[in-house]
């Protein structure tokens, strides 16, 4: 039986946590963990699978016979602008629990705005007892633009909250109980929303897709008047500038970002200290190391007995 290919592992997670998550994984195969300095300078040649996340930018000169290449997320805008990417299947992280969380972090800040959480910490900071206007999630239409897996995990479990939803993507969907757009009718998608989510993946189409303009065509007829902005996908997508701007201005209400232009977020940004701005360090759905080698392990059994690869990234439309 010929030998296996080993797998490399450059994933800039918590080193710990990979450590941890590679014991026990990919039995019967090496693992060539580069954040381990024993590999620094390893010669990577004939190696078939490697496993990235915002790797080393010289991964590709140094490995240059892999035959797939699996990203340690479900994005992929940190694998398609590394140099040398080579012209092999590019498989995505797809997972129960990373969809799951994720969609748990959509329904928290959707909650924390309906509920006016940051007016009621400023109330009690200043020890004051007094009610504000109460308005259900059947009162707020919820506009998801991203309708993939994440998507329509997040308007499911919106729907379960009693929000109303509707949702925009590049081609048509049909998701029971929301009203879906296509990539041409985003500005009647736009009127329709109260608070707008975010979960693109960042593309030379999406870049910057959440601009000043955007803010200005969605609803202001939700119960709070001026609409929210939660993003979950890609800083890439928005613009900063354009988002401190309209919430100063009263374009928007307020905002939850997980993701940002430039991360870490410098400690000089604005966000950190707008009152109806709720900040999170990319932390939305991290992936689970476990979770994803045994994917990725699944994957490898796949390729290696002719089994077409499952979540192949479209390298041409950049997701
Ligand atoms: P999918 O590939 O399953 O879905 C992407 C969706 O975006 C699809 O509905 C697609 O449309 C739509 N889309 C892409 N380009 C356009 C466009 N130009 N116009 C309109 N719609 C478009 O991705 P996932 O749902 O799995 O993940 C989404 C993103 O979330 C990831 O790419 C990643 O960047 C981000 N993410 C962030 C995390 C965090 O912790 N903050 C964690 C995990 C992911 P169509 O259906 O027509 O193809
Ligand atoms: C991802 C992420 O793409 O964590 O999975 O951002």
């Amino acid at each position: 039986m010929p030998e296996k290919s080993p797998v490399i592992v450059d994933l800039k997670f918590i080193p710990r946590e990979v450590e941890d998550g590679l014991r026990g994984a990919f039995a019967g195969r090496e693992v060539i963990n580069l954040a381990d300095p024993v590999h620094k300078g390893r010669d990577l040649s004939g190696i078939s699978y490697a496993a990235v996340w915002k790797s080393d930018p010289d991964l590709f000169t140094r490995a240059p016979d892999l035959k797939v290449v699996f990203s340690g997320g479900a994005g992929v805008d940190h694998v398609l602008t590394l140099p040398g990417l080579p012209d092999v299947p590019l498989v995505r992280f797809v997972d129960r629990s990373l969809t799951t969380r994720m969609s748990e972090w959509i329904v928290l800040q959707c909650l924390l705005h309906l509920r006016q959480h940051r007016a009621y910490e400023k109330q009690a900071r200043a020890h004051v007892w007094e009610d504000l206007s109460q308005p259900e999630a059947a009162d707020v239409t919820v506009g998801v633009m991203g309708l993939g897996v994440l998507g329509q995990d997040a308007i499911r479990k919106l729907q379960v909250m009693g929000f109303r939803t509707i949702g925009w993507s590049r081609s048509a969907k049909s998701i029971e109980g929301a009203e879906t757009f296509d990539g041409a009718q985003l500005d009647a998608f736009l009127g329709k929303t109260d608070f707008l989510v975010g979960l693109l993946p960042l593309t030379a189409e999406t870049k910057g897709i959440f601009n000043a303009q955007l803010f200005s065509k969605l609803s202001r007829n939700g119960p709070f008047g001026a609409p929210v902005f939660i993003n979950g996908g890609r800083g890439g997508s928005q613009v900063g500038t354009d988002i401190v701007a309209a919430l100063q201005d009263g374009t928007l209400g307020g905002a939850s970002l997980d993701v940002f232009e430039q991360e870490p977020l410098s400690a000089h940004s604005p966000f950190w200290d707008m009152d109806t701005v709720y900040v999170t360090p990319h932390v939305a759905a991290s992936s689970d190391v476990k979770a994803l080698f045994a994917h990725v392990e699944q994957q490898i059994d796949r390729f290696e007995s002719g089994l077409p690869l499952q979540h192949l990234v479209d390298r041409k439309a950049g997701y």
